[in-house]
């Protein structure tokens, strides 16, 4: 089987460590049992240094033996298609998966991150507070009525979804029970925990390195 690396930066601020989407493909692979290893690109001058691998200069990307990609999502779905654990087999099941992950990223990430970034800037009341209510509303119902989005059993769709709606401000936007059910139920997986503490370990360890403890 070819090498899987996962390529994250080398060094992070507090305030992202556990949220660094490198963690969906961390996660992805601790559920399918999928074998990777970690490497790592400069934080510092990110803007420029490794756009051969990653055009916009973020992360993460992946390398699957010569096969290389960007963007978390295509590298979930890459991943998540070598073993049925996490994408279904039968065309219906897939197509369902598919389609909740693209929903996560275009109609639920694209209203929640712009909004965060508003928000983190000092507009506490920002003119897309509407619109994220009105998406998380939506999302709450759905989830009111199932316990995974696709196939009736835990997919790389509840991966995405669930990593998008965990990110705190987004998850303290309201009170919407099912939604706080769901990313509990999502994020209590052993290999969401795996992946997460790894992460945060990873950046730590970068830390001890930088100031020489
Ligand atoms: N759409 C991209 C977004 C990647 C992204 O925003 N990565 C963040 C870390 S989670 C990053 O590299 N931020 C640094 C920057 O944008 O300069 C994906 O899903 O891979």
């Amino acid at each position: 089987m070819s090498e899987l690396t996962i390529w994250t930066y080398d060094w992070v601020p507090e305030g992202p460590r556990g949220f660094v989407r490198d963690l969906r493909l961390r996660w992805v692979c601790e559920e399918a049992g999928l074998p990777y290893v970690v490497r790592t690109v400069p934080f510092d001058g990110r803007e420029t240094n490794h756009l051969a691998h990653q055009p916009f200069g973020q992360v993460p990307f992946l390398s699957d033996g010569e096969l290389e990609m960007f963007e978390s999502g295509a590298g979930l779905l890459h991943l998540a298609r070598k073993s049925d654990r996490l994408m279904p087999r039968d065309p219906a099941g897939e197509a369902a998966t598919v389609q909740w992950m693209f929903a996560a990223l275009n109609s639920i990430e694209m209203v929640t991150v712009p909004w965060w970034f508003l928000k983190i800037s000092g507009d506490a009341d920002n003119a897309l507070t509407g619109w994220m209510g009105m998406r998380l509303d939506q999302i709450e119902k759905i989830l009111g009525g199932r316990e995974w989005l696709a196939a009736g059993r835990f997919t790389a769709a509840d991966l995405l979804m669930a990593d998008v709606l965990r990110v705190s401000d987004v998850r303290a936007f309201g009170d919407r029970p099912a939604t706080e059910a769901y990313i509990t139920r999502a994020t209590d997986r052993p290999a969401f925990r795996k992946a997460h503490a790894e992460q945060v370990a990873h950046f730590a360890a970068a830390d001890q390195k930088k100031t020489g403890n």
